[in-house]
């Protein structure tokens, strides 16, 4: 069994030109993995700590050397000669040698690269695709399947140029429509959308995701515009395509009310509430992420109650991909879905678990990017090998978002190649496929 014979971090920087941690492992049997950490903009109050070097002649204080040395000097030495398929026990030495709540001693940026890193090398050590890895490690579904894509293509909130309170504008494609075709829609939409902006005369500068961030009357507005650009398509709303937003709204609650662009006095949360309702019944709105802040648990019950039988409501900042939190939202049914990104907890074994809580209370699972990426497309695998149901990884543009979409073909194309030959091959042995 090959064991890990070196470990080495360095920083590098995210698609928003902000410094990430970037870890490196190779194997005694000659295989090297190289992994990379997301970041978030709008961060959730329940994350895990980012260890950021606070030392403003530095990448405005946002420099990740204190990480990087805590892996180098304190994590890699006890990596050597470890069987990297031994991801539970390696998270939790981890865990340990952190030994805080939110990971802020070592920093949930080192430990994650760790982990991602591990994750990459326990499958090159069996000389397996990693999302085949990921699938026959944990066991979390039965088949392997491409997920439902979400795609933002409008970003506003603290992704955008200050125009749009909503976060995210989301087309998702029907369910009949398979992977390549969805894609296909989301690259249609999201070009003539750029037409109809050119048309109306709207800012169509992109934010951090690659969406546009137009500035528009108000936050329906955007959905018009949606509905506007479909028509320019072959595909039919409500039929082929749908809406979904991820409100981020912890970001527009100022003094007790939600600002919203779309009236000049603020929603209370119950108003806030209406409007949900509103959107849901007028632009088919199936998705809605984030709808309050995180501390408005009976609003999230009540929105979930009232929309949660045909809508999702999606727990991001809410469940912060944390265990107890979960746990938590599932008894008292505070939403019925959650977005998991496992940098927020920090470990690749933290993640698994919550998938598993939330799988066996029935949620569906999207699995997601971070507005700050790199070309790393561990995430794509992960979703795959865990089964799930859909994935969020941005408009389809910006090579850190296609590097996402670009591995799902690839992973798309494999599945279809190794089904068609799975009489002769019981796996997708890696150099059969390629
Ligand atoms: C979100 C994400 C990604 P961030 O809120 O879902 O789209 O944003 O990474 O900034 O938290
Ligand atoms: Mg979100």
């Amino acid at each position: 069994m090959p064991a890990i014979k070196g470990v080495y971090a360095r920083e590098i920087l995210d698609s928003r030109g902000i410094p990430t941690v970037e870890c490196t492992v190779w194997l005694d049997s000659g295989g090297i993995v190289v992994t990379s950490v997301p970041a978030g903009t709008s961060i959730g109050k329940y994350e895990a700590l980012e260890l950021r070097d606070q030392d403003e002649s530095r990448f405005v204080g946002k420099g990740v050397l204190k990480a990087v040395e805590n892996i180098n000097l304190q994590i890699a030495p006890k990596l050597i000669g470890q069987d990297p398929t031994q991801q539970g026990e390696i998270d939790q030495m981890m865990i340990q040698l952190d030994g805080t709540p939110n990971k802020s001693s070592l920093g949930a940026n080192a430990i994650m690269a760790v982990s991602q890193a591990v994750l990459k090398a326990g499958a090159l050590s069996q000389n397996l695709p990693l999302y085949y890895y990921v699938w026959q490690k944990f066991g979390l579904c039965q088949q392997l399947a491409i997920p439902k894509c979400v795609y933002t293509i409008i970003s506003g909130g603290e992704h955008g140029a200050g125009n749009l309170d909503i976060q995210e504008f989301q087309i998702i494609p029907a369910s009949h429509i398979d992977f390549t075709n969805s894609l296909n829609l989301a690259v249609t939409m999201f070009q003539k959308l750029e037409e109809v902006l050119v048309i109306k005369g709207a800012i169509r500068s992109v934010g951090l995701l690659g969406g546009f961030t137009p500035n528009l009357y108000s936050n329906t507005d955007a959905f018009e515009i949606l509905i506007e650009t479909t028509k320019a398509t072959p595909y039919t709303f409500g039929q082929d395509l749908f809406f979904g937003i991820d409100a981020a709204a912890a970001s527009f609650y100022e003094n007790g009310v939600y600002k919203l662009k779309d009236r000049s006095e603020g929603y209370s949360a119950k108003e806030l509430l209406d409007y949900y309702k509103s959107i849901k019944d007028l632009y088919h709105v199936f998705y809605m992420e984030d709808p309050f802040r995180e501390d408005d648990t009976d609003m999230w019950k009540q929105l979930t109650k009232e929309i949660g039988e045909t809508t999702r409501v999606i727990g991001d900042s809410l469940l912060a991909t944390n265990k107890e939190k979960t746990l938590q939202a599932i008894a008292d049914k505070t939403c019925n879905s959650i977005l998991v990104k496992p940098n927020q907890v920090g470990t690749i074994s933290e993640t698994i678990e919550v998938i598993k809580i939330a799988r066996n209370a029935g949620w569906e699972i999207t699995v997601s990017h971070r507005s700050g990426e790199t070309n790393d497309d561990l995430i794509v695998d992960l979703a795959v090998g865990v089964g799930a149901e859909s994935v969020k990884f941005g408009p389809p543009n910006r090579g850190e978002r296609l590097a996402k979409y670009n591995r799902m073909l690839q992973i798309d194309d494999e599945l279809k190649r190794w089904q068609s030959q799975k009489q002769t091959q019981a796996k997708p042995v890696k150099s059969t496929l390629l």
